[in-house]
């Protein structure tokens, strides 16, 4: 009896003193980051939209802190989601747009933001939008069998998937390792031309039309006729799979559907959720009940549809509980586009026709979508945390990259000098509590990287960004020029000087994290 007292007390007194990583004093909130996809600064009302009404965002913004420099790490989405969840640039692993079947772009021994937050002891989870490629380099993807390695085999508990982007094949869910509503007697495949149509499958020509005339919905203006759904041509070619087709229109009352079945089985654990909405992407698809909300097309319209998600997500945490301790980040992969491949009614092919209508997607920033210019990367950031958060507006320069770090170092996870190299910890700047944000960052564009320091902006001669002339060297003084217009290169050759240094041994390779 005695003895087994002993043995208790040691126990107790052993478990109080090795303490494992992540295990701490420090409250752990739960993490859920609502991500939109090719949302611009400008289109959110907090942001200044006044031609989108976006009222449960705005809300999120007036309860948290609503950053004026936050940003994504690239004007695409792959690279800024590689970066989001890994902490590392995606320059440095070649992270550009993936096509349809591209294999598994993180590597599975990598330290993620959902491996680090499993060390703390949470829940992790994935709804929406993946886009960072699945399956193993070399081998063909069945997708009739058990899909990975994916989001599963870097960190996260559970995965509910838009494997690609809504405008690229394979057209279906993928839940944990398997294709939702999979008939096996009509199996699935995605890959390349030859083998789809010596299939001759439906998917390509649901009822017999030609691709041409089956378009009517969602023309095609670039690139997207290679396989069709819903009468919607897609990048990529797939055949089979009839049963398990998504619906476009309910897309996001499915993703919001499952997020409430998340939140509620998960709530007594802390738990993290990457909220990661189709919503602004091509081809925009508004379910018909957001169809007219604004004067702006389907892309205003599904925008009203992301809101409408963001407040489906916020009533959830209240009806549960959960408001108080949870840390809602609200952002976006990369700035705003108009006509992105899809005649789809959108009203406007360019961002000058949209401002003509009273609406800039990049608000006063120059550029957007695959531009190295501010509006590529510089999106709604809101990071709110009722009770720990005070509200109100941060001019702190912030980016995606530092949550992994600043999580990390929060809830006392240790790093590797080898894990997470590009990410700092700026946790005072996402708490409101300092309004130092980072002394210099990167921005990535399509074959171009341009450094930020303060109000200071370089971009190198490093050849063509899409959309942009071909461009010489470019330095710009944000503090008076926040709209990129007047190059001062000349008048400042040692700044430009300096931070071409700068930007070089970090493309060279040096870790951020460890240097900065
Ligand atoms: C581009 C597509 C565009 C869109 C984008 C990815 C063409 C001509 N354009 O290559 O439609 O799919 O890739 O968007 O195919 S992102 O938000 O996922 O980066
Ligand atoms: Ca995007």
């Amino acid at each position: 009896m005695k003895l087994s007292i002993f043995f208790a007390i040691i126990i107790v007194v052993f478990s109080a003193c090795s303490q494992r990583p992540g295990d701490s004093d420090v409250q752990k909130p739960n993490i859920v980051i609502i991500y939109g996809d090719d949302v611009g600064y400008g289109d959110v009302g907090a942001y200044g939209s006044e031609l989108i009404p976006t009222p449960n965002i705005d809300q999120l913004a007036a309860e948290g802190l609503r950053f004026t420099d936050g940003h994504c790490t690239a004007s695409t989405c792959t690279p800024s989601r590689f970066s989001l969840l890994t902490g590392v640039y995606g320059f440095r692993h070649n992270a550009n747009v993936l096509p349809p079947n591209a294999p598994l772009l993180i590597p599975v021994d990598m330290m993620t933001l959902p491996k680090m937050l499993k060390k703390a002891g949470y829940e992790t989870g994935i709804i929406g939008k993946w886009h960072l490629g699945i399956g193993e380099k070399g081998v063909f993807t069945d997708w009739n069998g058990e899909v990975k390695p994916g989001p599963i085999e870097v960190g996260f508990n559970s995965s509910f998937l838009l494997p690609s982007t809504n405008d690229r094949v394979p057209t279906v869910y993928l839940d944990g390792h398997r294709v939702v509503n999979l008939d096996m007697n009509d199996s699935l495949f995605v890959g390349s031309k030859k083998y789809v149509t010596s299939k001759k499958h439906v998917t390509q020509y649901p009822d017999g039309r030609t691709n041409r005339e089956a378009m009517t919905y969602y023309q095609s203006s670039h690139g997207h006729n290679n396989s069709v759904t819903n009468g919607i041509g897609r990048i990529g070619y797939m055949a089979g799979g009839q049963s398990a087709l998504w619906d476009d229109e309910t897309m996001t009352d499915v993703f919001v559907e499952k997020t409430k079945d998340y939140i509620k089985k998960n709530k007594e654990k802390p738990f993290f959720l990457y909220y990661a909405a189709q919503d602004i992407h091509v081809p925009r698809t508004p379910h018909p009940r957001f169809k007219g909300t604004t004067a702006l097309g389907y892309r205003g319209d599904a925008m009203v549809q992301f809101d409408w998600a963001v407040g489906e997500i916020m009533k959830t945490l209240e009806e549960n509980g959960l408001k108080e301790n949870t840390i809602v980040i609200f952002s976006s992969d990369n700035g705003p586009v108009y006509d992105d491949g899809y005649k789809d009614g959108t009203t406007v092919k360019t961002s000058k026709e949209e401002v003509d209508r009273g609406h800039d997607g990049s608000g006063i920033y120059r550029g957007g979508k695959y531009q190295i210019y501010e509006g590529g990367t510089r999106v709604p950031f809101i990071v709110s945390w009722p009770g720990k958060i005070k509200p109100g507006v941060s001019n702190a320069l912030v980016n995606q990259i530092d949550l992994m770090g600043s999580l990390a170092s929060y809830l006392n996870v240790p790093l590797n000098d080898n894990e997470a190299i590009d990410s700092r910890n700026t946790m005072d700047a996402f708490l409101g509590k300092s309004d130092t944000g980072l002394a210099s960052m990167v921005e990535e564009a399509r074959n171009v990287r341009a450094l930020r320091r303060g109000d200071w902006k370089y971009i190198p001669d490093l050849g063509r960004s899409y959309g942009s002339p071909k461009m010489s060297k470019q330095l710009y003084n944000l503090a008076n020029d926040p709209g990129e217009q007047n190059n001062v290169i000349n008048e400042n050759p040692e700044i430009a000087k300096s931070m071409a240094e700068e930007l070089e041994k970090i493309l060279n390779g040096e870790s951020i994290r460890l240097n900065r």
